[in-house]
């Protein structure tokens, strides 16, 4: 028995009260506000009910969960639940909850959100390749000095970190710039203008050629802390960028960020674009914020819009419920 605005309501076997929403959707976010996720799955979704954690819902009535962030265990309980969905592309944020219900992960696999990932990617590698940091500083300062030497994208080697969705769009883009592009992955792979690089010999070669390293990478067990003082030190010296160069958009546990530093502070590193950090938000006494070398953005490389990515997760439901396969899947063994 349970009071409900001042009623007292019998529950029935599950739990459910008439006064609770009989959800089919869970919205189960957190950092995020849940209402324009909510009326956008509702407009597309208008037979599907939604609930989001913290209010009281009807727990055997939930099929799909959507999550950003949940808090670890609040997945539990659902005996219903066909799919969960990670609004983001990245689910680490959901693989590390021990109590993860045993369902298919649904990621996002979106052109919007890989269209911005390309845009933040291109434009980080054109300020580094511009000296945009410099010019910025001359222009505050009333400074006319366009002594400089000046290369151009086909001078500079790119390696990309990972070509999936988001490094093949971004290494197609910068090769479209005339970047000289290449990129490695965990299994080998053909990208028309990208030379590609697989496994532990492959990175090798590719590092010791590379002027600018993107990463988009997941973060796995093995690829946490890859980004250490070992592989900023194999990054070519003497190329014409006059240093290499880090650009991480992938996750912050990607990265040492004590290495980047201690690489920046003594040279080996020439500059960072960096989105995302071991610890977010950034904290205030990290040297990162204000070393002139490094760009910092608040982990909104791409941005999940709820326009955009509630119409992937409704078309994903809607392609289910006419009896097609999920996609998009998530192998968990992998954890990407
Ligand atoms: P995908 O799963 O499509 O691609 C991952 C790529 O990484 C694949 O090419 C994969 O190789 C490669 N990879 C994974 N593990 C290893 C490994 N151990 N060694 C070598 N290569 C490896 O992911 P997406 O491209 O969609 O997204 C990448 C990441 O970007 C997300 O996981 C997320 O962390 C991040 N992201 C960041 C955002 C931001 O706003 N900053 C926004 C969205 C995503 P293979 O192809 O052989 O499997
Ligand atoms: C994502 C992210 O994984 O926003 O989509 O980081």
């Amino acid at each position: 028995m349970t009071a409900a605005r001042g009623h007292v309501r019998q529950s029935d076997k599950t739990g459910f009260l008439p006064t609770q929403i009989p959800p089919s959707v869970l919205l189960a976010i957190s950092g995020w506000d849940p209402k324009p996720w909510r009326a956008r799955i509702e407009a597309l979704l208008p037979s599907h009910k939604v609930a989001t954690l913290g209010e009281p819902f009807d727990r055997a009535k939930v099929r799909y969960a959507l999550s950003w962030r949940h808090p670890p265990g609040a997945l539990l309980n659902l005996p219903n639940l066909e799919a969960i969905f990670s609004l983001g592309a990245g689910v680490d944020h959901l693989i590390i909850d021990p109590m993860l219900p045993d369902r298919p992960i649904v990621r996002v696999v979106d052109p919007d959100l890989t269209m911005r990932i390309s845009e933040w990617v291109v434009m980080h590698a054109l300020a580094h390749l511009r000296q945009l940091r410099r010019y910025e500083r001359q222009q505050r300062e009333r400074i006319w000095a366009d002594d400089d030497d000046q290369p151009k994208a086909g001078d500079v080697q790119v390696g990309v970190l990972g070509l999936g969705v988001l490094g093949a769009d971004a290494a197609l883009k910068l090769a479209a710039l005339g970047f000289k592009v290449a990129g490695w992955s965990a299994s080998e792979k053909s990208l028309t203008g990208v030379a590609c690089f697989h496994g532990r010999e492959g990175l090798d070669r590719m590092l010791a050629e590379t002027d600018m390293l993107v990463v988009l990478l997941p973060l796995t067990e093995a690829t946490r802390g890859m980004i250490d003082a070992s592989i900023l030190g194999r990054l070519r010296q003497g190329g014409r960028l006059g240093g290499p160069v880090l650009i991480n958009a992938g996750r912050g546990g990607l990265q040492v960020e004590a290495d980047i530093l201690a690489a920046l502070d003594s040279g080996r590193l020439k500059g960072a674009s960096l989105d995302v950090f071991e610890l977010e938000p950034l904290p205030r006494d990290s040297r990162l914020w204000t070393h002139p070398a490094v760009y910092v953005s608040p982990h909104n490389a791409a941005i999940s819009s709820p326009e955009a990515i509630a119409g992937f997760v409704a078309r994903a439901i809607r392609a289910h419920e006419r009896g097609e396969p999920l996609t998009n899947l998530v192998d968990r063994r992998r954890g990407y």
